[in-house]
């Protein structure tokens, strides 16, 4: 169907502009749009294949990205077996919500913390994403922040979000499976933390204030604060992507996502 196919041809242009047979170290992100991503690499690798003796590591940022990668017949290397000093060519990934400044709200499949772990080791960080994603700002279409929590926090951050101007912050539990929170790769729980429409760099260079009055906030500012909650382990909020200048709390290293 339409979306399906935006999905796929976002797939094949990112890796066909991003992806070379000769890297040695791909990321591979979670969700339905990356099965694209891996599948348009497989034909890549099919139609320009390799330089003899040369492996293609792809690094699984989680359980269900491990899955599409092994059933796609690529080869997945564990991300703690990566020596200290390398960094990966490039990382593909899906997104929840982009907007114009290329900040993403990731975390609906719940793998934001190795999400980011890769996207940090990574020289390039590549968002395939159709076009229900683009917004001006975040928080438009998608609903809410996925913050993943250490299980004995979940309470005392709820707590905090709701200061935070978050009171309808929440438990993601089970949708059919089982009753009770889901647990992630880490076996830690998500919240789904609602906040009004976050302002966009754009919007703070022209003046607007989003410290968080009146419950307010933008991207940068809020990343930062949520990461600051004892037994916050990460943030879906993907932000400040442009090389290791970046300061923000949200990624170093990578570069702008495209
Ligand atoms: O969890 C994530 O951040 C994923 O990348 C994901 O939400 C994107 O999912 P989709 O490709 O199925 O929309």
């Amino acid at each position: 169907d339409r979306i399906e196919a935006a999905k796929r041809k976002a797939a094949y242009r990112a890796v066909e502009e991003h992806f070379d047979s000769s890297m040695r170290f791909v990321g591979i992100g979670s969700g339905s749009t990356i099965v694209y991503g891996v599948e348009a690499i497989k034909d890549h690798l099919e139609k320009n294949p390799p330089p003899p003796n040369h492996m293609n590591w792809f690094v699984p940022t989680g359980w269900n990205s491990r899955k599409v990668i092994e059933e796609a017949g690529l080869l997945p290397i564990a991300f703690d077996s990566l020596p200290r000093e390398t960094m990966i060519e490039v990382c593909f990934d899906g997104a929840d919500e982009v907007d114009e400044e290329l900040n993403c709200i990731k975390g609906g499949g719940a793998c934001l913390f190795q999400e980011k772990l890769v996207a940090c080791r990574s020289k390039k960080f590549v968002c395939i994403a159709d076009y229900r994603k683009q917004q001006k700002r975040l928080l438009t279409n998608w609903p809410s922040i996925p913050i993943e929590v250490a299980p004995i926090a979940h309470a005392s951050v709820l707590r905090e979000l709701k200061l935070l101007g978050s009171p309808d912050a929440k438990l993601r539990e089970h949708s059919v499976a089982k009753s009770g929170p889901i647990q992630t790769d880490q076996s830690f729980y998500i919240i789904d933390a609602p906040f009004k429409t976050l302002l966009s760099p754009l919007d703070v260079k022209n003046g607007s204030d989003g410290s968080g009055k009146d419950g307010q906030w933008d991207v940068e500012a809020l990343a930062a604060r949520i990461k600051m909650i004892s037994g916050v382990l990460e943030v879906g909020l993907f932000h400040g992507m442009n090389g290791y200048e970046a300061q923000a709390a949200g990624l170093q290293g990578g570069q702008k996502p495209v």
